[in-house]
C-alpha cells in the first residue's frame, strides 16, 4: 500500500487521528530524493558576483537592463547544471546604489517560465514591488522603479511569481541589491575588496548534473549539497585584517545559526534594515531563510596558515561545515569598527496603537495531499483579490505573529516577512528580542509555537503589498496575506 492509498482511503477522521497517520508522509523521511553527485569540497575558490553597470545614468537616475535567460554553468567540476539566471548568472549580478539616487530596472523574461521581481527590504511603490499576479511573461519585459529613498542597507532582488517562487528562485533568481549612503560611507569599515557578500544556499543535483528540486510535499525544499555564492563549499583566501560580510539566507527553506569553527566571536554590525546603533560581538547568529546579517571577521588575530570554517551549527554534521576561510597573507587594511555606527532612528511606541494578529498555521485540506495540509494565515489561504488589512500611511502599528502548532505534529519552523515596511520587534515570547535582531528587520524567525511583536510602519507609497512566510513552498502553497497601505 503506497502513502496515497493509505491517505485516500481514510475518509472524514478527526484531527488528531489524522495527525498521528501523517507520521508516515511528513518530514525528510517521506523523501525520495536522488543521490546527490558528490561535490569537492574546501577546494573551489569563492566566486563575488560581478556588479552590474548602468546601461545609462542621468543626473538623478541610473539605468539597468537585465535578461532573465537560461545558462549552462559548471558548477559541480566536470558536470554541467541549467540554470535560470539573471543575466544568465547564478547568482544575479549584485546592483549597487546610491541613496536617493533611483534604480530603473527593465527585466526581459526569456525564460520559459513567468516571473515576477520583487525587491527584498526595498521601499518600493505597489506597482514595482512584485505583486505575484503582476506576472511577465516569457519574451515580455517589465521596468521596476526602485526610488531608493532609505538608509543603507543590504537588500535582495529575488522572483516572486505566484505559486512558482519557490522554483524560480531555486533554479537561480536572485541576486544582491546594496544601497550605500553618506552616513555609512563616513565610517571606517571594511570596503572594496574587503566588504564581501556571502549568499547562502543549498541545492541537490541529479547525477547529470541538473537541479533537483521538489516542494518537500510543500514543507520546504532542503538540499544536500551547501552553496556559497553559487559555489558548493568554498575556500576563501583571506588576509590578516578585518573583512566585512553581507550575509544572506538566500535558501528555499532552511535555517542557518553561523558560528566559526574556531569558538571566536565575530562582530555584528548590521540586520535587515541597515546598521545597528553600535557593534554587538557574538559567537553565534541564528538566521532564517531571506534574512540578512552584516559581520565583520577579524582575521588579524591568526597567523598565515590557519584554516577556519563558516559554520551551520543547526545542521547535522555533514552540512555543518559552510566553506573555509584560508588566512593566505600578512596585509594590513585600515578598516575599524567604530563604536558608534549609526542613527537608526528607532520609532517610538505609540500609546494606543492598530494592533493586529498574524497567525502562522497549518489547516487540513482533504482536497490537498499528501500530506492534507495548507499553510495559511490567520486560517486563510492567499488570495490575491482579497484585502487582509488596511494599514494607514505613515501610521505606526503594533503586529503581533503569531507560529500556532495547534497540533505539535504540524509545528514548522516559519518566518514572516513585511513587504513596503522594515518593523523594530518589541518582544519575543513576552520577553527581549535577541541581541542580533535588535536593529532594523523585515523578517523574522518564528520556531514553533513562537510568537512576536512588532512596531512597523509603512512609508512613501499606498497600494497593495504582502506579509507571508519565507519559506518559499509554505509561500507558494498560499502562506501569504494581501494588506493595502491606503
Ligand atoms: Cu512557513
Amino acid at each position: 500500500m503506497n502513502r496515497r492509498t493509505v491517505l485516500g482511503g481514510m475518509g472524514v477522521l478527526g484531527a488528531a487521528s489524522l495527525a498521528s497517520r501523517l507520521v508516515i508522509v511528513s518530514g525528510r523521511a517521506a523523501d525520495r530524493r536522488p543521490p546527490s553527485i558528490a561535490a569537492p569540497r574546501f577546494q573551489l575558490p569563492l566566486k563575488i558576483p560581478p556588479v552590474l553597470e548602468p546601461a545609462a545614468r542621468t543626473e538623478t537616475q541610473d539605468e539597468y537592463d537585465i535578461v532573465q535567460r537560461e545558462a549552462e554553468l559548471e558548477i559541480l567540476p566536470g558536470h554541467i547544471t541549467r540554470i535560470w539566471g539573471y543575466q544568465g548568472c547564478f547568482p544575479g549580478p549584485t546592483i549597487r546604489v546610491r541613496r536617493n539616487r533611483t534604480a530603473v530596472v527593465r527585466h526581459t523574461n526569456q525564460l520559459a517560465t513567468h516571473t515576477v521581481v520583487h525587491l527584498h527590504g526595498g521601499i518600493t511603490p505597489a506597482d514595482s514591488d512584485g505583486f505575484p499576479m503582476d506576472m511577465v511573461k516569457s519574451g515580455e519585459s517589465r521596468t521596476y522603479t526602485y526610488p531608493n529613498r532609505q538608509r543603507a542597507c543590504t537588500l535582495w532582488y529575488h522572483d516572486h511569481a505566484m505559486d512558482r517562487t519557490g522554483e524560480n528562485i531555486y533554479r537561480g533568481l536572485a541576486g544582491f541589491y546594496i544601497i550605500e549612503d553618506e552616513e555609512e560611507l563616513a565610517l571606517p569599515l571594511p570596503r572594496g575588496s574587503f566588504d564581501i557578500p556571502l549568499l547562502l544556499q543549498d541545492r541537490t543535483f541529479n547525477t547529470d548534473g541538473s537541479l533537483h528540486y521538489d516542494t518537500g510535499r510543500h514543507m520546504g525544499f532542503e538540499g544536500d549539497v551547501m552553496l556559497v555564492n553559487g559555489v558548493p563549499w568554498p575556500r576563501m583566501d583571506v588576509s590578516t585584517c578585518k573583512y566585512r560580510f553581507r550575509v544572506l539566507n538566500g535558501s528555499n527553506a532552511r535555517f542557518f545559526e553561523l558560528a566559526l569553527s574556531n569558538g571566536d566571536p565575530f562582530t555584528l554590525i548590521g540586520t535587515d534594515g541597515g546598521l545597528l546603533p553600535e557593534p554587538v560581538p557574538l559567537k553565534a547568529l541564528p538566521l532564517s531563510m531571506a534574512e540578512r546579517a552584516e559581520v565583520v571577521i577579524d582575521f588579524s588575530r591568526y597567523t598565515p596558515g590557519t584554516k577556519i570554517f563558516l559554520l551551520n551549527k543547526r545542521e547535522k554534521p555533514e552540512l555543518t561545515q559552510l566553506m573555509r576561510f584560508e588566512v593566505a597573507n600578512r596585509e594590513a587594511n585600515e578598516a575599524k569598527i567604530p563604536a558608534r555606527l549609526s542613527d537608526p532612528r528607532f520609532l517610538n511606541r505609540p500609546k494606543t496603537p492598530t494592533i493586529r494578529t498574524w497567525d502562522f498555521r497549518a489547516g487540513f485540506s482533504l482536497s490537498e495531499g499528501p500530506p492534507p495540509i495548507v499553510w495559511t494565515m490567520n486560517g486563510k489561504r492567499f488570495d490575491p483579490d482579497r484585502i487582509d488589512a488596511k494599514v494607514s500611511l505613515g501610521e505606526i502599528e503594533l503586529w503581533h505573529f503569531r507560529n500556532q502548532a495547534p497540533l505539535r505534529l504540524l509545528g514548522r519552523p516559519h518566518n514572516a516577512h513585511t513587504h513596503l515596511g522594515h518593523f523594530q520587534i518589541l518582544e519575543r515570547n513576552g520577553k527581549q528580542p535577541f541581541v542580533h535582531e535588535r536593529g532594523w528587520k523585515d523578517t523574522i524567525a518564528l520556531e514553533k509555537g513562537e510568537e512576536a511583536l512588532v512596531m512597523v510602519r509603512f512609508e512613501q507609497f499606498r497600494g497593495r503589498y504582502l506579509l507571508h512566510c519565507h519559506n518559499l513552498e509554505h509561500e507558494d502553497h498560499a502562506m501569504m496575506s494581501r494588506f493595502d497601505v491606503v
